[in-house]
């Protein structure tokens, strides 16, 4: 059976899942062109040699032991892939008891992460390979669907409700995360990564992150916010209208809110619009921007202002 990790059909297979549930899609596949091959052949062969049609007297007969074997024979078949199939799924369904947990959001359209110690991230999970983690998830807003191809696992997150997810990843590298049900029009920008780490990797990662940058100059700093915390999804930085206002030329215009009130744009109003962004809705858009209130220290937020600034 195939299981090499350059198929041109499929992702790498880079979690524990990923073999076994390529193997039976392999399994189930070659059976089906087997039989269709067998079929074919069969009808192929009475065309030709029935072409003269019903001879006088010869009628339609009985066979028990055919028929007993052309039931039989896939009767057994499909319940071994009944069999196959449901003991990967169990697999999948059961995380093992020390995988770390990590709880997930799914909000309209991003994802958040956050891990044992109430640090969070938007967009990109870190884990190291080789362990098992298991993802506690939430839907904010509507219902949406949290797909890992080369995980080979795939699992609703819907509003009121948890459901998990876990997987042990085998590969170092990034991995890519999809929203797999239809939830607006920020649908297909609904992504994140999961960067799995070698032990080493993963321990310097922790360490970095949790150590202040300092040294960043603040626009520079807040430029590479707007992508690592998601506000790209969001707001763009040329003019274009995407869910939320544009960046450019923000700061220094007056801006008209939703209560029918003008304010302009200065740094404190930008302050409140990233901790507080309920506190003033600008007029024409939704107020569903997440709050970064606990996920950005004072000096990441006049990053973002400096950087805004710069637009
Ligand atoms: C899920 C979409 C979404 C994300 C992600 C998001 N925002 Fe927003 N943001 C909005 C929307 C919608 C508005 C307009 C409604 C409002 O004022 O709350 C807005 C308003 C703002 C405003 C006020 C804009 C104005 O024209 O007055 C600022 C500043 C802002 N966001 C900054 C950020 C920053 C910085 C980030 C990333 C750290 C971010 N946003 C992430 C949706 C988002
Ligand atoms: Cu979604």
């Amino acid at each position: 059976m195939p299981t090499n990790n350059d198929s041109i059909l499929f992702p790498p297979q880079a979690s524990t899942f990923a073999q076994d549930v390529d193997a039976l899609y392999y399994f189930i596949h070659y059976l089906s062109v087997f039989f269709w091959v067998g079929i074919v052949a069969a009808i192929v062969y009475f065309v030709w040699r029935y072409k003269r049609g019903h001879r006088e007297g010869v009628g339609p007969s009985h066979n028990l032991p055919m028929e007993l074997t052309w039931s039989i024979i896939p009767l057994i078949l499909v319940i071994a892939v009944f069999l196959w199939g449901f003991k990967g799924f169990m697999g999948m369904s059961r995380a093992p008891s020390g995988a770390e947990q990590i709880q997930v959001t799914g909000k309209k359209w991003l994802w958040n992460f956050e891990y044992p110690n109430g640090q969070q991230a938007i967009g990109e999970l870190h884990v190291e390979v080789n362990k098992p983690y298991k993802l506690i998830m939430t839907s904010e807003d509507v219902i949406h669907s949290f797909f890992v191809p080369s995980f080979r696992n795939k699992m609703d997150v819907v509003p009121g409700r948890i459901t998990t997810f876990w997987f042990e990843p085998t590969m170092v590298g990034e991995q890519q995360v999809f929203c797999t049900e239809y939830c607006g029009d920020g649908h297909s920008d609904m992504l994140a990564k999961i960067v799995v780490h070698t032990p080493e990797d993963y321990a310097k990662w922790v360490e970095e992150n949790q150590k202040e940058d300092t040294t960043t100059p603040l626009p520079e700093l807040g430029e590479k916010l707007y992508t690592s915390k998601a506000c790209f999804t969001c707001h763009s930085t040329d003019g274009s209208v995407k869910v939320g206002p544009t960046f450019q030329g923000l700061f220094g215009k007056q801006e008209q809110l939703t209560t029918g009130q003008t304010v302009p744009v200065d740094e404190e109003y930008l302050r409140e619009s990233i901790l507080q962004p309920n506190a003033k809705v600008v007029q024409g858009y939704q107020p569903v921007m997440p709050t970064y209130q606990g996920q950005l220290s004072d000096r990441e937020v006049s990053g973002l202002i400096e950087y805004i600034k710069t637009l």
